[in-house]
């Protein structure tokens, strides 16, 4: 038996962070508990003090695991976060003392970036996607790892299809009391089957066997949630529907169930999305029914890799009125090709098509590693580990304030824009590399990267 501690970064107070109940730690605490290891989750929001006091750290454990959710908000305004994890990992291994416990990292975040973090975080080994696995083959023999300095491909969990996740009463109900808590619930473990330019959700999926939970497990653990006072619940699958029959089972299951007052929302697609499914949504007590085409214009869904375009969007909306389904619509500006017809394009089936709390708008693409953009623009790793994003049109922002109809620009929309556009101007513009496929590709610079944390390698004027 081993004594493993496993803390959750995510809810460390940053600037941009809200944290979340802490699903993936507790699906690999749960893996370690059924082993009979000896296990305590540190989370900053159900125990501030563990974030001052750190005597939890000196403890005698043989492991100390790490989750890593958010690397940043991918908002062109917001700092990252990893220097906010690298001071904390630095103090818990100096509390820890002279036998500091192996350190593991993991979680989405972390996977996408696992060898650049593993070497800044110090931590003697990773994982890269599922982490139950792994987490239970290093806790058998802890000293085998220790100083690895590698990472390890999460694999299939069979408990995934067995054992009912049920969480501590007292975590839940400390997540409970955020305003809008949401709690995360996993319906089925597969690698989305579309496959956009800037997703990353591939690599940090693992080897995951496309697996589906059984519908007597998920009521359990709704049911358990509910009973914790838990009201909303987020499907966390990439996208919901992506097996329609499945997603209608489990919509069926959520009625059955009849747990009055809680709502749900997921990541829908409009296709699949037939009537049938459009009419049991409504009496699931969904909340929102939330697409992300990313763009209104047929051109530029396709260059994003959508596999739907907007006669899918229009269908798709035409059912949920026919249901009085609350939409919503996300798009994010400044994708590959987005110029000045295809904003007027977005905005014009926008302003005819949809009503003032059904768009949500952003600019600016996150380049994460391993995407289509990433290869795009030959950055990745280290690269990309501070804020970087896709090149834009410089007037972008002024396209979207005068295209759009002013009852989608909200105050707050209208904030976050300028702030996107203020920060868009303060950020370092990464120089196309001459003779390259990149200094060919007509792109008016490399990529836009947030200034404070420009490796030397790639400041204007410097050579490759
Ligand atoms: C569902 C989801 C959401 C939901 C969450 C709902 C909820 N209440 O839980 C919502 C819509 C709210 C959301 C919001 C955001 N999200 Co989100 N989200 C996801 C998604 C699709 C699934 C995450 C999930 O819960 N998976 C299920 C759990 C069980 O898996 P898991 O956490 O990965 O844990 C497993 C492994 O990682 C590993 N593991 C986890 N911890 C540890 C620890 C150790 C020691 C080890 C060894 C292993 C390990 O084992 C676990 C079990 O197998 C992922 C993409 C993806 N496919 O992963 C993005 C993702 C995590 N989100 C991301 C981001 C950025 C955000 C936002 C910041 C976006 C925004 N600007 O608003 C916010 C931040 C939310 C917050 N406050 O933290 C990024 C994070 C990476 C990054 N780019 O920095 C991802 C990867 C998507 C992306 N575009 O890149 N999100
Ligand atoms: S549909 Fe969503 S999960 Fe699938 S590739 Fe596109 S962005 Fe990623």
């Amino acid at each position: 038996m081993a004594r493993v501690a496993l803390v959750n970064l995510a809810s460390l107070p940053m600037p941009g962070n809200e944290p979340i109940f802490p699903i993936g730690l507790r699906c690999v605490q749960d893996a370690l508990d059924r082993a009979d290891h000896d296990t305590r989750l540190i989370d900053f929001v159900a125990d501030p003090s563990a974030l001052r006091d750190l005597s939890w750290a000196a403890e005698p454990w043989d492991v100390i695991g790490f989750t890593i959710r958010n690397i940043d908000p991918i908002d062109m305004a917001c700092d990252g976060h990893v220097d906010d994890y690298q001071d904390f990992v630095d103090r818990v291994r100096a509390a820890a003392g002279p036998n500091t416990p192996l350190l593991v990292g993991g979680g989405p975040g972390y996977s996408l970036f696992a060898d650049a973090l593993l070497a800044r975080l110090g931590f003697d080994v990773g994982v890269v996607g599922p982490g139950e696995k792994a987490m239970l083959d290093i806790v058998a023999a802890p000293e085998r790892w220790r100083g690895a300095g590698r990472n390890l491909g999460g694999e299939r969990h069979p408990g995934f299809l067995r054992d009912p996740l049920q969480h501590p009463r007292a975590l839940l109900t400390s997540y409970a009391r955020l305003e809008g808590a949401t709690i995360g619930v996993e319906t089925r473990r597969k690698t989305c089957y579309q496959g956009c330019v800037y997703c990353p959700y591939a690599y940090i999926s693992g080897d995951n066997k496309g697996d589906v939970k059984p519908l007597e497990l998920l009521a359990t653990e709704l049911r358990d949630i509910y009973d914790a006072g838990i009201r909303r619940v987020f499907f966390t699958d990439s996208i919901f529907n992506a097996e329609l029959r499945y997603a209608k089972q489990v919509v069926r299951m959520l009625i059955e169930q009849d747990l009055p007052g809680l709502t749900w929302s997921a990541y829908f697609t409009p296709k699949p999305f037939d009537d049938e499914f459009a009419a049991m949504l409504a009496p699931s007590d969904v909340e929102t029914v939330v697409v992300s085409p990313d763009s209104l214009d047929d051109r530029m869904m396709r260059t994003l890799g959508k596999s739907f375009d907007t006669r899918h969007v229009t269908r798709f909306l035409e059912r949920c009125r026919r249901h009085d389904l609350t939409v919503r619509v996300n798009i994010v500006f400044g994708g590959p090709g987005e110029d000045r017809e295809s904003v007027r394009t977005s905005a014009e089936y926008a302003n005819s098509r949809l009503a003032q709390d059904e768009l949500v708008m952003s600019v600016g693409y996150r380049i994460l590693p391993g995407t289509a953009l990433a290869r795009q623009v030959s950055l990745d790793g280290d690269d990309l580990l501070t804020p970087t994003f896709y090149p834009l049109p410089p007037d972008l922002f002024d396209w979207v304030m005068t295209d759009f109809d002013s009852r989608f620009v909200s105050t707050r929309c209208l904030l976050n824009l300028m702030a996107g556009r203020a920060s868009s101007r303060r950020m370092t513009r990464l120089p196309l590399q001459p003779g390259t496929a990149q200094e060919a590709s007509g792109l008016p610079y490399l990529a836009l990267k947030r200034q404070d944390a420009v490796h030397p390698r790639h400041a204007l004027g410097g050579g490759a």
